[in-house]
């Protein structure tokens, strides 16, 4: 059958490719007549497949079809390399789609969906098929392996039509006598994991080296983490937790456990769990080729903590390259992660990525009891597990001892001239002024892409996620300069007090500032009134996209399609604002308008897919702001600046909001979304 996630073809969902005998795998061959009339009863049209020279596939096939596949790991990375050029090389796409039909029964199916989910990003001439949803294809990543179960029964057993969503309960990774499961919402949100995948198959750190380098990516990859670390620390603190460790003894006990619950469906195991208190081992496993000592990270992370302090970094041909204001960062991102762009692997090695393999195989470093790695190996699984974060906010931390050595931004730089903003307010539809209003909400995803059943037909999954009230931001600026200015309107958001209950200094407040939109504005002379809604936000994208399992929110083809795989990467809109407490939560929500000419990228944007851009850039351009990502809160505050009201200038203002939360369910569609 043409399963995805091959191509889908809209309202061809029963055809089977007409594959020619040469292609089936040898112990299908003797008998690849009656496999192709099994699964040709049903069809309705056969797709022709034309006949190429068939590539060596190579050591590909060493990655067994019921393994688990990991890009954390250098074996995987060097054979995903050569699947991904083997399908980029294909003249056309006739013989892409001949070379995909004779690899997707041979090649392990995480490897291939990857593989080929690259190319089809990045081929000029694929730029308009759509890429389905991860989690429709591999729902065992995302899902409770119980739910599965009853996805599987339901759809053997209820015919379509009659088939009701199944209801994935809100909390079953843990218990509350676990603190940590407090943040479960967050951690195993399906849209945060399909965020994360996503962003890691736009900005893969290995591969044809035109694919890997995109404008900037070192230094979004700081960024977006950087980011997710501020929002879960905004959560742990809604949630009367304090700011996560980062983990920095790399030899003691992890008091984290983590047990996800998931089956793999390719090989019909369980992701392996982690128990409390278990330490980082040096790994030696033969069959995936890997060796890594803890001690390898703990001489990188000092190596680069010293180009840090040293302000270089030395290549490989010995070379000193210097970590510039502007340019440091993304070479440091590269660096740390580690992409094929670090200026040097073997100086510098692979901390950030070898840090995921080391803690994925915690259970098993010397592989004797024949174990795969827990969900911290994966991009699609690693943002459940509370240790993600511990890892995280370790990487930031370097980050931001390379931010702290950067100059300080003085007034000058910060101000924009004749531009003051007055006011802002955040206004609900009859809600209160600056409150925003959170609660429980209930969404089903059809998962039957990734199920391989018969009968056919969607089975829906039911699960419940945080979401918040539509609202809008109501800004008042005065330009008193002469003429029209074009200007920069960023927003950000933090607690307003620390996990003490004291108001922050500068300091430690900057890094816990989530960035919530960022837009130009024209402001003409005199006053002017700027309303932005929350759902234009450029972090976000919304629901619809995040899933895409509603057929009529899918673009028809042409220009539409062609932004649609990139734009599949986003921040969910429905995790936009923190959860927030049920007696309010106070906030700071903070605006800024810089000077559009410091800001401003010459390029078009139009007909391309940009309204996510502050996360994940946008496609094929250059990263749409000239300023440092995270700016004007990347770097430490200038000499005497101790609070967040002496950071300001005219152009920003603070206003204190309070997040109102409402600990109540609403059922799909009842909420009425503005
Ligand atoms: Cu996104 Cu560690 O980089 O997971």
């Amino acid at each position: 059958r043409p399963k995805e996630p091959v191509f889908m073809v809209k309202g061809k969902e029963n055809s089977v490719f007409d594959v020619p005998q040469e292609y089936l795998d040898d112990k299908y061959k003797p008998i690849g007549a009656q496999i192709v009339n099994r699964f040709g009863e049903d069809a309705n049209e056969k797709i022709p497949v034309s006949r190429i020279s068939l590539p060596p596939l190579g050591d590909i096939l060493e990655l067994k079809r019921n393994e688990n596949f990991s890009l954390f790991l250098p074996k995987h990375r060097r054979i995903a390399g050569k699947l991904i050029d083997i399908f980029l090389g294909m003249r056309n796409v006739d013989e892409l789609l001949s070379c995909a039909v004779y690899a997707r029964d041979r090649v392990n199916p995480y490897l291939f969906n990857y593989c080929l989910s690259v190319a089809l990003l990045h081929r000029p001439d694929t730029q308009d098929i759509d890429l389905p949803s991860f989690i429709s294809s591999f729902p065992d990543k995302y899902l409770d392996s119980q739910v599965i179960g009853e996805v599987r029964e339901q759809a053997t057993i209820v015919p379509d039509g009659s088939r009701t969503p199944i209801e994935i309960p809100k909390d079953y990774t843990a218990s509350d006598l676990e603190e940590e499961h407090r943040l479960a919402y967050f951690r195993e949100d399906l849209g945060i994991n399909l965020h994360h995948w996503h962003w890691h198959l736009v900005y893969p750190f290995e591969a044809a080296r035109a694919v890997v380098d995109k404008n900037r990516r070192g230094e979004l990859f700081y960024y977006m983490h950087q980011q997710i670390i501020a929002r879960y620390n905004f959560e742990r603190l809604c949630n009367d937790l304090k700011r996560v460790d980062r983990l920095v003894e790399l030899k003691e006990p992890i008091k984290e456990a983590y047990f996800p619950k998931l089956d793999s469906l390719v090989s019909s195991r369980a992701w392996p769990s982690r128990v409390t208190n278990q330490t980082l081992s040096n790994i030696r496993r033969e069959t995936d080729q890997i060796t890594q000592d803890v001690d390898d990270v703990i001489r990188w992370r000092d190596r680069i903590l010293e180009a840090i302090h040293m302000g270089s970094v030395r290549n490989e041909q010995g070379q000193t390259i210097p970590l510039t204001e502007n340019e440091g960062i993304d070479i440091l991102g590269n660096m740390i992660e580690s992409s094929i762009l670090s200026p040097n692997r073997a100086l510098y090695g692979d901390m950030h990525n070898m840090g995921h393999v080391l803690i994925s195989y915690i259970h098993d470093p010397d592989h004797r009891h024949l174990e795969t790695f827990g969900v911290m190996g994966d991009s699609a699984t690693a943002m459940r597990d509370p240790i993600f974060y511990r890892w995280h906010a370790f990487i930031d931390y370097i980050f931001q001892q390379f931010k702290n050595t950067l100059p300080t931004y003085t007034p000058q730089q910060l101000d924009f001239s004749g531009v003051t903003v007055q006011d802002v307010e955040i206004q609900t539809q009859n809600g209160k002024p600056n409150q925003i209003n959170t609660f429980w909400q209930q969404s089903d995803v059809d998962l039957s892409r990734g199920m391989d059943f018969q009968p056919r037909g969607s089975v829906f999954v039911r699960f419940t996620h945080l979401q918040h009230r539509n609202f809008t931001y109501k800004i008042n600026v005065n330009n008193n300069g002469s003429g029209n200015k074009q200007g920069t309107c960023r927003i950000f958001i933090a607690p307003k007090l620390d996990e003490r209950g004291n108001p922050w200094t500068y300091r430690d407040q900057k890094n816990m500032f989530v960035e919530l939109d960022k837009f130009a504005v024209n402001l003409k002379q005199g006053k002017n009134t700027i309303t932005r809604s929350s759902t234009e936000s450029s972090v976000t994208i919304p629901f619809e996209r995040t899933f895409r399992n509603l057929d009529n929110q899918r673009p028809t083809g042409g220009d539409n399609l062609a932004q649609f795989n990139f734009c599949g990467c986003g921040w969910p809109q429905h995790m936009l604002i923190p959860k927030g407490k049920a007696d309010g939560f106070p906030c700071q929500l903070f605006v800024m308008i810089s000077d559009y000419e410091g800001d401003k990228i010459n390029q078009t944007t139009e007909g391309v897919c940009n309204d996510a851009g502050s996360y994940c850039g946008i496609k094929d351009k250059l990263y749409p702001d000239r300023r440092s990502m995270g700016y004007p809160f990347d770097r430490l505050p200038r000499q005497g600046v101790n609070t967040i009201q002496q950071f300001l200038t005219g152009n920003m203002r603070v206003r204190d909001v309070s997040i109102q939360f409402e600990n109540r369910t609403f059922r799909p569609r009842e909420v009425g979304m503005n």
